[in-house]
């Protein structure tokens, strides 16, 4: 047994009736991520997922597609495996509910729970929805039909059936739930849980006879025509994949950690599993984690639709990093969110690109041009204490944030360090430093921006692997538990080294890569829908706004630029010479026609919005490299500029 601390992080076995999304993309992203930080920062850990097979539904799912139950499932199985392999997840094992390991688990757990007198056998009748494997009480129906959940009809089953005394745990459970507030995540979802609680539980069926596909009960029960109820066989993963039941070797990794989790199988985690759990005598988990629902461009996703977001194709598409990054930025934890291109785009342009890969590159052209690629941190803490205090301060407050499943805060908070290094360029910056003959000054100001990318790699290393490893590599250190508490628990530098120039970490992306989403169903309506687009569009057309497409727009790019020059053009009445950095290397030259209503003083330190990649045009002799936005009425003309400062080079769209 090892003496390190341990951490288990699941995510749920996935039902083998349809291949991967986005959702379960999302889950196994986040457990992902938790699991490489929990290693970074030294715990030994085991990190589970894999695929949930038994049961009614995967039996019919077989059956419409002419297949055996095992052959279907282990395609289907195989799938999941696959994906998981592509996107490179750490998992340590891949369990299947179809192991023989795991079966022999789950017949223990029923004998034992079986002989301390918590299940026992009575008739059943009740309604029971196949689509959800769950039973429904009359009064749940929706028309005394259709599942609550899922609005599909239940079967009524009315069968003899093995049930667990889940009634006598409800003291138990609230209890439990009241002792640790923070056994289910996000807190908003426990109080979710104490009232259903609350308002009584009935024993759960935890049988059926009607069926086969399922894990038969303990031999000395003597009762074959009765299967598990899938729910049951399924938690069991939990612990049969570290050798419950069988070879108990990884048990010292239980309790769990964490189990993440969809906010659709938030009662099974949070009532089900806790009291069979109790019933084993067996610890309970620290965290349940709940997510919350993906839709696409604002809808449900479904087959019927043709909506389903393949994560395979975006991550093909975009870069898996990209989509890693989107998917724990985009939403806050437990909240919806949507899938749309349009956001996913504005992520890599704008945090990855222009905050992150940007810095990078302006660090390459900097040290290249003035230092032949050295970066030297001996002089930072002397010329630049006070930003080091700030990033150090933030990164003392990633790790709770990440524990607590707070990813999108945990990526918010690491993006301040990033703001620090852009704001120090264009407030010291190093061209004027250089011109000025501070040398030290500079170098040790490359010596900040190298660092600050060193620590924001590390802690965005289990969000973004590959990228972060090739900062890593560009920096010349490695990321591992050694760097981690050097750099992150420790105010450590990077060593000097030579930086070498790479290519750039996100490329721009300038229209959407994926196709929309072609709405399936109904199709009469859709051709009506689109038909109406087109007379709308139309009728605009002929009010004289002529429209353009989203590729269109995409082609100008506008930035926010900070004026950190300004003088006027000699003899010219008209025209300002602006330097204006927008986030490259160098700032831009830019020529503007506004000294009728600007002066250079006014200009100077201020923002303006830039249509950076207009061909670069000669005013009075002068390279004007760019032009500002400003709009002009009879009144006179004035600068459109961002309503709050944003970094130097922040796209706009
Ligand atoms: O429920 N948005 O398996 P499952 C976000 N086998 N997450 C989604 C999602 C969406 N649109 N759709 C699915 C089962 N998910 C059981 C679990 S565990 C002992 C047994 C994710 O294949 C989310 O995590 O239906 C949800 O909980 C899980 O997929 C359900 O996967």
């Amino acid at each position: 047994m090892s003496c390190h601390k341990k951490a288990y992080i699941t995510t749920p076995i996935y039902y083998v009736n349809d291949i991967a999304h986005i959702g379960h993309a999302y889950t196994t992203i986040i457990a992902d991520t938790v699991a490489r930080y929990s290693r970074m920062s030294g715990l030994d850990t085991f990190f589970l997922t894999g695929t949930d097979e038994h049961g009614q539904k995967i039996e019919e799912a077989a059956k419409s597609r002419g297949k055996s139950t095992q052959a279907y499932a282990d395609e289907i199985s195989a799938t999941f495996k696959d994906l998981w392999d592509d996107f490179d997840i750490s998992y340590d094992k891949f369990i299947r509910t179809t192991d023989a390991d795991h079966m022999k688990g789950v017949q223990k757990a029923f004998s034992v729970m079986h002989n301390n007198g918590d299940i026992y056998k009575d008739q059943y009748k009740g309604h029971y929805c196949i689509s959800c494997e769950t039973f429904f009480p009359e009064t749940q129906l929706v028309d005394g039909e259709f599942c609550p959940e899922c609005g599909k009809p239940t079967t009524i089953v009315e069968e003899e059936s093995y049930f667990f005394k889940l009634s006598a745990y409800q003291d138990k459970l609230l209890a439990w739930y009241n002792d640790n507030p923070d056994c289910i995540l996000p807190k908003s979802k426990r109080n979710e849980v104490i009232r259903f609680v609350e308002g009584g539980l009935n024993d759960l069926s935890i049988t059926r006879t009607s069926f086969d596909w399922g894990v038969k009960l303990p031999a000395d029960l003597n009762d074959p025509k009765h299967v598990m109820y899938v729910w049951l066989d399924a938690l069991m993963n939990y612990v049969t994949a570290l050798g419950y039941g069988t070879d108990e070797a990884d048990m010292d990794f239980w309790p769990a950690r964490v189990h993440l989790i969809g906010k659709d199988i938030l009662r099974f985690h949070a009532i089900y599993w806790p009291a069979f759990l109790m019933s084993l005598g067996l610890p309970l988990p620290k965290h349940i984690a709940a997510h919350g629902w993906w839709t696409r461009d604002g809808e449900k996703m479904s087959k019927s639709k043709g909506n389903v977001v393949n994560p395979k194709e975006v991550a093909d598409a975009y870069g898996l990093d990209n989509f890693r990054y989107f998917m724990l930025r985009e939403v806050p934890f437990g909240g919806d969110g949507d899938f749309s291109q349009k956001a996913l785009i504005d992520r890599i342009n704008s945090d990855l690109g222009n905050d992150l890969g940007n810095l990078l590159n302006r660090l390459i052209g900097m040290s290249g041009k003035y230092f032949e690629g050295k970066v030297d941190s001996s002089n930072v803490a002397k010329y630049y204490q006070t930003e080091l205090d700030e990033v150090h301060a933030s990164l003392e407050k990633l790790e709770p944030l990440l524990f607590d499943m707070q990813l999108h805060r945990y990526l918010e908070e690491l993006w301040r360090p990033l703001a620090v290094a852009n704001k120090s360029i264009d407030k010291y910056q190093p061209w004027t430093l250089m011109k000025e003959g501070k040398e030290e000054e500079a170098m040790a100001l490359n010596g900040l921006i190298a660092a600050i990318l060193s620590k924001v790699g590390i802690m965005l290393y289990p969000v973004m692997p590959e990228v972060c490893t090739k900062i890593a590599s560009a920096l010349n250190f490695k990321i591992d538990n050694n760097s981690w508490n050097a750099m992150v628990k420790g105010t450590a530098l990077l060593e000097t080294f030579t930086l070498e120039k790479i290519e750039p970490l996100f490329p721009r992306v300038e229209e959407p890569l994926l196709e929309q989403a072609q709405p399936k169903d109904n199709p009469s309506k859709n051709s009506e829908n689109t038909k109406k687009e087109a007379k709308k569009s139309e009728s605009k057309e002929t009010e004289g706004i002529a429209l353009i497409g989203i590729d269109q727009f995409f082609q100008t790019s506008l930035k926010v630029g900070t004026v950190v020059k300004a003088e006027e053009v000699p003899k010219s009445k008209k025209l300002l010479l602006l330097q204006v950095d927008v986030g490259e290397e160098e700032p831009r030259q830019v020529v503007a026609g506004i000294k009728e209503w600007y002066s250079a003083d006014d200009m100077l330190d201020t923002q303006v919005c830039v249509v950076a990649n207009l061909k670069p045009a000669k005013l009075m002799g002068y390279k004007s490299e760019g032009m500002l936005l400003a709009a002009k009425d009879e009144n006179g003309l004035c600068m459109i500029r961002p309503e709050k400062p944003k970094t130097a080079g922040t796209p706009i769209g």
